[in-house]
Parts: structure tokens; sequence; C-alpha cells
């Protein structure tokens, strides 16, 4: 007659105390326990009986049971617009359970509609012409063209999980970016793990005010009161927020012309003669309130009109 015993091993062994077989009564987890210790003990039949002690060690292999797990399902980021190409964005990182190629993860981008294909990896194929051409041929391997810009401006580092910038970012163009992260187990075959990753574009102050018009002419009868209007300039700044936001100004400040510096409406100072002055040349100046500043300058021509005050 054979039994084996150990510590806390009881539930997972079980031998058979006639034939000596060792079998297992429940699944093994490298995860719980990488070695076990049983002692196997053999009795006769004697009067009284005699037995022996063999101690057998189970070493418990592991097997890739275990899929790599983000942190977070999803990951958000701020990211200026005017960061230079290379810069590390975000590091992203999965665990494995398992124990070495099964817990060795790489990371890489994929097509968040797709089976997976990694969009960095398949952005050489763009160079042939048949797989750009829509008539011809495409295969599913056909990069979207939203998986192609995604390649084109980001990258991972695949042992690191660090996310990096490829190309320039343009929050007038694009201010929002969402990438779908796979990490793979190096275990066979490979399990998998996917993260969202969302990508604000922040502005930055890289577009100059710009004038509605290329130059402003305008018309007042001399002898108006002072604060007549004489007419508006306006620009527009296709960034957000204090990087658009405009103040006009006279350069240089004029004794007889000023402009509201928030509407652009151009007033006059002083009532004005047609006989000492008939035409003014100004320049109005558009300043964003970035930090640098940006500002664009326009002509303003103010004629002057006759009334008859001299008959
Ligand atoms: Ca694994
Ligand atoms: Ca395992
Ligand atoms: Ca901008
Ligand atoms: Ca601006």
């Amino acid at each position: 007659a054979a039994a084996a015993a150990g510590a806390g091993e009881q539930n997972l062994f079980a031998i058979d105390a006639r034939s000596g077989h060792l079998t297992l009564s429940r699944h093994l987890d490298y995860e719980m326990a990488q070695r076990h210790a049983l002692i196997v003990t053999a009795t006769d039949g004697g009067e009284p009986p005699l037995s022996s002690n063999l101690t057998i060690l189970v070493e418990v292999q592991d097997v890739n049971d275990n899929p790599p797990m983000f942190e977070r399902n999803e990951y958000s980021v701020k990211v200026l617009e005017s960061l230079p190409i290379n810069s590390q964005i975000l590091q992203v990182t999965a665990i494995d359970l398992d124990t070495g190629n099964n817990a060795r993860i790489t990371y890489r981008l994929v097509s968040s509609n797709s089976n997976g294909h990694s969009v960095n990896s398949t952005l050489s194929k763009l160079s042939t012409p048949t797989l750009l051409h829509p008539s011809g041929g495409a295969t599913k391997q056909t990069l979207s063209a939203a998986d192609a810009e995604l390649a084109q401006l980001f990258g991972i580092f695949p042992n690191s999980g660090w996310l990096y910038l490829r190309g320039t970012l343009d929050r007038e163009s694009r201010d929002r970016y969402e990438l779908t992260i796979m990490a793979s187990d190096n275990g066979t075959p490979a399990a998998h793990a996917r993260a969202r990753v969302v990508i604000e574009v922040l502005d930055a102050n890289d577009n100059d005010p710009r004038f509605l018009s290329a130059v402003y002419e305008f018309v007042i009868e001399e002898n108006m009161r002072r604060g007549a209007l004489v007419g508006v300039v306006g620009a527009t700044d296709l960034d957000v927020g204090e990087n658009a936001e405009i103040r006009y100004s006279l350069i240089p400040t004029n004794s007889s012309f000023q402009v509201n510096s928030i509407t652009g409406e151009i007033t006059t100072r002083e009532p004005l003669d047609r006989e000492l002055r008939a035409v003014y040349d100004l320049v109005a100046e558009a300043r964003d309130q970035g930090t640098p500043y940006r500002s664009a300058r326009v002509p303003v021509k103010v004629h002057i009109t006759d009334v008859n005050d001299n008959a």
C-alpha cells in the first residue's frame, strides 16, 4: 500500500494505494506554486507493518495561460501641437502573470477596427502603388487612410511601451486622435490585450492673425465731430483661446484717428479739414494674445471728402 502526503498537497495529487500510480486530482497552476514536495509512504502488510518513505519533488512548468493585462483600458493624454518629432508622449504598461517568454510583452499600434494588424509594420506597404489604387485589387492588408495617418504620426517602442511622435501635429487640422495599442506576450501561441489611447492636441500659437482685406480704404466727410466712425478693420486667427484673441492698434499712434482695440472700429479723434490734408495713410496692427504674441499689419487709407465749407 502507498500513500502520498505533503504540506497542503493532498488535494492536488492522488496515489493509487495498490499500483502506486501518482495522478493529478486538480489542475496545477504555476502561478500558485512552482514546485510541490510529496512524501510517498510504502507500507507492507506484515504484522507489525513496516514502511519506507520517499520524497518526490514535482516541478511545475509554466504554460501561457495568462493574457497580458493593461493597467487601464483607456489612457488619455494632452499633447501640444508644437511638440518636436521623436518626443515621448506616454508610457503604457501591461502586466502578465506568467513567466519567461509567456510574460515577455511586446507593444504595437494596431488598427482599431481590424484583426490587429500593426499599423506601423504595414506602413511600408503604402509605397506599393497597387495598394494605394482604389481599384488595384486592394486586399484586407490595405491600410485605411486613417490608419496611415496614425502610423505616420505615432509610434510605440515595442519593449518599453513608450508612445512617441513620428510626425508633426497640427491642431488646426485635427485636435484628437484615438489609438489602439496591443500588448502581446511571447508565448506560443501568444496572448493579447488592447488598450485605447485618446490624444488631445493642444493649441500652440503658430498662426499669425490675418486681416480680412489686404488693404482698407475709407472715405469720411471733413468736419465730422470727434468720434465719428471711419470704418472697421477685422482680422481672424486660426488658433484658439488667447492665441486667437485679437487686439487692434494704429501704428504709430495717430493724433487724428484711433481704433477700438476689441472691435476694430476706427474713429476720428478730432474734426478733419480737407483743405489741410485730404488723405491719411495709416497702418493698423492686429495682435493675438499668445505668449509670445503674433501680429499682422495692414495699410489703411482714409480719404477726406469735401463739404462746401469754403463757399
Ligand atoms: Ca502570458
Ligand atoms: Ca502560466
Ligand atoms: Ca495653433
Ligand atoms: Ca495666433
